[in-house]
């Protein structure tokens, strides 16, 4: 894949940096009378996006295979036509997200966020997309709801990944109410300005930049509000390995190895892991007397 011009040059997202900083010196002033645009731009990444070949050759996406190539070479198994996304559960309203409005390209708002995995690569990406809690909220969830589960697609005869038992099919995922209704949370459909490829989890997935790659489920077919925490596939996985909170957090190691440093794409040199992958400021209080090395 090829940049061409349809995508917005990286030109566009560096000016942006200067209106960021400005953010991040009100959020330092007055922390407690941040409005919810403040925060967004002073949580928002001052770093450079990483390359848009990069973002859409070096990817996990396990139904498209499992080697980070894989996704790419085989995005012509994801068919995203028709899709719909049924939203059931604890809500007032169930039915299905109005794709047609959610996919119009110019709808959706910019959003630089920094992506952290736990195999500790990261990432920079202009993500185009929508607040979660604006989806969520027109569905009405009920007094009872306090988790929301994510599914991904299910279709081994397609998405051949499946066809191998690596995880439980299909992919699942799950975030607390209050972590899926903060406004960092979006519902991403495009990102450089181009609406997402199938190896990024095309027609629409999930970004939660506080928390490791795996919790941000591509290719999403059905929101479930619950009253108990839901099933997760990582989590069912490898329960020692793979927290249902899974927050970047320096200080808990994987099992296997340490979290305390990343390798940003593109860059030799590792970086020091930030807490909360330095969304800390705009995320810390929905943790307030929680030990995180239990809650992990
Ligand atoms: N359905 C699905 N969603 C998924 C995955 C997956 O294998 N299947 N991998 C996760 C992991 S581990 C990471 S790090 C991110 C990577 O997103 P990216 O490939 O767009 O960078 O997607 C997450 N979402
Ligand atoms: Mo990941």
């Amino acid at each position: 894949m090829k940049n061409d011009e349809a995508i917005t040059p990286e030109s566009v997202y560096l000016n942006r940096r200067k209106f960021i900083k400005t953010g991040v010196t009100a959020l330092a002033a007055a922390p407690l009378a941040l409005s919810a645009p403040n925060l967004l731009h002073a949580a928002e990444s001052e770093d450079k996006p990483t390359d848009y070949e990069e973002i859409t050759s070096y990817c996990n996406f396990y139904e498209l295979g499992s080697r980070k190539k894989d996704p790419a070479k085989n995005a012509h198994w994801l068919k995203t036509e028709p899709w719909s996304v049924v939203v059931d559960g604890e809500v007032n309203k169930p039915g299905t997200v109005p794709l047609e409005t959610l996919l119009k390209p110019h709808t959706p708002q910019d959003r630089i966020y920094r992506m952290r995995c736990v195999e500790t690569w990261s990432m920079v990406i202009p993500w185009q997309g929508i607040p979660l809690a604006d989806i969520l909220k027109r569905f009405e969830p009920t007094e009872k709801a306090r988790y929301v589960s994510f599914e991904t697609l299910l279709d081994p005869d397609t998405l051949k990944g499946q066809e191998r038992p690596i995880l439980e099919w299909p992919y699942r995922e799950g975030l607390r109410l209050d972590e899926a209704m903060h406004p960092l949370t979006l519902i991403a459909t495009g990102l450089y300005g181009k609406p997402l490829p199938n190896q990024n989890g095309a027609p629409l997935r999930l970004v939660v930049p506080w928390k490791y790659g795996f919790k941000s489920i591509k290719s999403i077919v059905r929101i479930t509000l619950t009253t108990e925490q839901p099933y997760t596939s990582w989590n069912h996985h490898g329960p020692n390995e793979y927290g249902f909170y899974a927050n970047v957090n320096p200080d808990v190691d994987h099992p296997r190895w340490s979290q305390s440093k990343e390798r940003r794409i593109g860059e030799f040199f590792k970086r020091d892991t930030l807490m909360f992958n330095g969304y800390g400021e705009a995320v810390a209080h929905l943790y307030k007397g929680m030990d995180l090395k239990r809650y992990f």
